[in-house]
């Protein structure tokens, strides 16, 4: 059973996605749709099964549905997003897991991003960010404890989510941006070091043992390939405007 990639489509509102800094040159939407369409190409041609939800115009950022729930231990956790003008998104994707897998529910006042969740093995490694607070990692981890898996908050400071600024690469390694996070973070998982200068290429998607990597930044293809990765480089740059990496994109099912 192939891993199955949950998307959703880029809204005609993405120029109006919530940005840290305003984009400039601005967000071109049209621009945004061509780039997903490669993406999700990209991960249709890496095995995946494509399961593409609409995009909803009321919720200019419903692309980044990686923000909206949690997988772990073969169960989904829908989120509930620390961003207000986001909290109508993931009752879009709930059908969608549901048909694959049990889904447990998270309400107020707890708040988690699915951008903040990082999981290597058994253990789940939560980003307590802006957007991420203690009562939404409590909530992890009562759903995800029982399913025997270790849920371990990380302090994310200078960035949007934990991954803005690492990913997994397999369950025993991890890509990290240089000087983003203490080294050690992850209890002995192999830390693979990205330059600053490239940090946000430290967010790679992987299916099977293709490695879904960001294109422009140059160091990053040698870096999954030196660690038996086949990158393919996804263009993804209108969607670095409004903060979103590669695995913001996608909620991936395992096989
Ligand atoms: C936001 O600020 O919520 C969006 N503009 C970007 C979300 C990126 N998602 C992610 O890193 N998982």
């Amino acid at each position: 059973m192939p891993t199955v990639a949950i998307v959703r489509g880029v809204p005609i509102s993405f120029a109006g996605a919530l940005c840290a800094v305003p984009a400039d040159p601005p967000i071109d939407a049209a621009r945004a749709r061509a780039q997903h369409a490669g993406y999700v190409e990209a991960l249709r041609r890496a095995g995946a099964e494509i399961v593409a939800l609409p995009a909803d115009d009321a919720t200019p950022d419903c692309c980044f549905v990686e923000d909206t729930a949690v997988i772990a231990g073969g169960i989904a956790l829908l989120a509930r997003p620390g961003a207000p003008s986001r909290q109508a998104e993931p009752a879009a994707v709930r059908a969608a897991l549901a048909a694959r897998l049990p889904v447990a529910e998270m309400t107020a006042p707890a708040t988690l991003d699915g951008g903040d969740c990082l999981r290597l093995g058994r253990r789940l490694y939560i980003g307590r960010s802006a957007r991420t607070g203690a009562a939404g990692a409590a909530r992890a981890r009562e759903v995800f404890g029982p399913a025997g898996i270790e849920v371990i908050e990380v302090p994310v400071e200078g960035a949007l989510h934990l991954k803005s600024v690492c990913s997994p690469l397999g369950d025993d390694t991890v890509l990290v941006a240089e000087g983003a996070l203490p080294p050690g973070t992850f209890h002995g998982a192999r830390e693979l070091v990205v330059p600053a200068a490239e940090a946000p290429a430290a967010n790679v998607v992987t299916i099977g043992r293709v490695a879904l990597v960001a294109a422009g930044f140059p160091s990053i293809a040698r870096i999954v390939a030196a660690a038996g990765f086949e990158p393919v480089a996804v263009d993804t740059s209108e969607m670095r405007k409004a903060d979103g990496a590669l695995t913001c994109l996608s909620i991936l099912v395992p096989a």
